[in-house]
């Protein structure tokens, strides 16, 4: 088996994201596409002959073509050892937990999570480094340059490798070992939560729950955790057989494309309890009956509970949020005399805080949440972190959100998302914002007036990194807020994303609904960007 180099040019549009490299399926099947950015990943990574990379994706179309390229290449370039899911399958949370439980220098996640899948949807992939967390921009921004030089790529001159088969082979020099997908993290999930507490409630015979896989990575999961370890019935798990084209869904969790587990949650005999995950198995959506908690709330109710589950019981040592999440976490950490963090939007930017021990919760508004156990948000995680709690307070979704809510006070909170809308209009938009920051403070719109507006720039409290530019932000002087930004994880267009928060602390006003709620700041929020002005959109695409 010889290796071999192959000349190639560059391509100017491999700059990642917010979460590693997306396109259409079409642009990574250009000859060299794939190719071009793995070499520039290997080319950015210090000495890492002899080590071992993990290897996996959430099974979308093209995960197993682009499994065995990087595996060749991954030979090619000296690397000793790979270790690949089982049909080149792993969650996002899985591919963390493995690269840091067998201390590998670092692992390739093939996903492009909850975007559309198949020939003509999307595909992606993300370099994460050893202590299981995505690279940060550092690496990221490294990546970029040398694919904008890239001349060549070093490959081996072989055929497939069986990735059904668990266990060791051999590619060129190197070392391939097929694990089980579901294993290490499983056992990790044991080690965190009480799974005989929550299987005595599940089988109690008085409560019910459905779990939505959305026919993505975490099917299997679902059937190892909730089905083998805590009694869950078959039927409670729905769409749990993962597809190469997630059955030809929006693998989101959210009111909108998770409609199917909406329906079920809120016919009047529905579950007690209602969950989803993404393509990639690291966002989750949590419901009770008739009741959906905002990820931004959930955040806050793990952190205020956590020391009654068996991982955390020590307490926290700290809380990350990222920017355009509710404050909502922010009163517990208040409460509980813990720092309290404010990133970028993200997981990459929580990795030095959960490294450095300061922040032991992080949570995204995006339906992300996550802890120190790895170092990406983790679905499954959240879903039974909330079953702990259930079997714990043996107290309904709705009740214990309610009663959190009597406690700190309730942050009304929303997301607008203008999808696929014009992109130079969302860059006028964000352009136009951007120049009013400096005259907004003490300017009166209704009840509200201007406290602060910037332009959101974090340093880093680890490494002083500096990330500019992260989102508009208006603040109110009753602690209301508005942040404006574009997404960076679509493929087409651009995608204007706006978020509203109020808060509320008399208790006889917080069941309102929220966009009742925040009424007067979805107005205000159009008339200082002028949204359908400039996405000639009268309606957000997706509200959460
Ligand atoms: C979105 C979310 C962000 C999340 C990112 C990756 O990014 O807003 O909070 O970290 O997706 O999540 P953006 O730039 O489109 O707003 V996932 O589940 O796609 O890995
Ligand atoms: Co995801």
């Amino acid at each position: 088996m010889n290796t071999i180099v192959k000349n190639t040019t560059p391509f100017p549009d491999q700059k990642p994201g917010t979460s590693g490299l997306r396109k259409k399926v079409n642009v990574f099947q250009q000859a060299g596409y794939l190719e071009n950015f793995v070499q520039s990943i290997f080319d950015s990574l210090d000495d890492f002959s002899g080590k071992t990379l993990v290897l996996g994706g959430d099974g979308r179309f093209y995960n197993r073509h682009a499994a065995q390229v990087i595996l060749r290449m991954a030979a090619a370039n000296g690397f000793g050892k790979v270790l690949v899911g089982r049909g080149g399958l792993l969650s996002t949370p899985a591919a963390s937990c493995v690269i840091r439980k067998h201390q590998a220098f670092g692992g390739i996640i093939l996903s492009a999570s909850h975007n559309p899948a198949g020939p003509d949807g999307d595909f992606g992939i993300k370099y994460n480094t050893g202590n299981g967390g995505p690279a940060p921009e550092k690496i990221t921004d490294a990546i970029y340059a040398k694919s904008l030089s890239i001349s060549r790529y070093r490959t081996l001159d072989t055929q497939d490798i069986d990735l059904d088969l668990i266990g060791e082979t051999r590619l060129g020099d190197m070392r391939v070992e097929i694990i089980d997908p579901v294993a290490d993290y499983t056992e990790l999930m044991q080690e965190l939560f009480d799974f005989d507490r929550i299987h005595a409630l599940i089988n109690s015979g008085l409560f019910n729950m459905c779990f939505d896989a959305m026919h993505a990575i975490t099917g299997p999961y679902a059937v190892e955790i909730f089905e083998q370890r805590l009694g869950v019935t078959p039927d409670a798990l729905i769409n749990a057989e993962p597809k190469e084209d997630f059955g030809g869904g929006h693998p989101d969790p959210n009111l909108v494309y998770a409609k199917q587990l909406v329906d079920i949650m809120f016919a009047s005999n529905g579950p007690d309890f209602g969950a989803a995950s993404d393509g990639d198995g690291d966002r989750n959506m949590i419901l009770g009956h008739q009741c959906f908690i905002t990820p931004s709330d959930s955040l806050a109710v793990l952190a205020a509970n956590a020391h009654l589950t068996p991982g955390y019981k020590q307490g926290l040592a700290g809380i990350a949020r990222s920017m355009p999440t509710s404050q909502a976490a922010d009163r517990v950490a208040e409460r509980l005399g813990i720092e309290m963090f404010e990133t970028p939007t993200g997981w990459k930017f929580f990795g030095n805080l959960l490294d450095a021990g300061r922040a032991t919760l992080c949570g995204e508004e995006s339906f992300g949440s996550g802890s120190s156990h790895i170092r990406e948000k983790d679905g499954l995680w959240a879903v039974l972190f909330w079953l702990n709690l259930l079997a714990v307070h043996k107290l309904s979704v709705r009740d214990i959100i309610t009663r959190h809510w009597a406690s700190f006070g309730r942050n009304y909170y929303s997301r607008h998302d203008y999808e696929g809308v014009n992109a130079d209009g969302a860059g006028e938009l964000m352009e136009k914002l951007r120049n009013l920051t400096g005259n907004l403070k003490g300017k009166r719109y209704g009840d509200y007036e201007v406290a602060f507006s910037d332009d959101f720039s974090y340093t880093d409290p680890i490494d002083h990194s500096v990330s500019e530019h992260q989102g508009i932000r208006i603040g109110f002087t009753d602690g209301s807020r508005m942040v404006f930004r574009l997404s960076g994880t679509g493929t087409e267009g651009a995608t204007l994303r706006v978020y509203l928060e109020r808060y509320e602390g008399d208790t006889a006003k917080q069941l309102l609904d929220a966009q009742d709620a925040l009424a007067d700041l979805i107005r205000i929020a159009d008339d200082i960007a002028q949204v359908r002005h400039y996405t000639g959109r009268d309606a957000p695409t997706v509200i959460t």
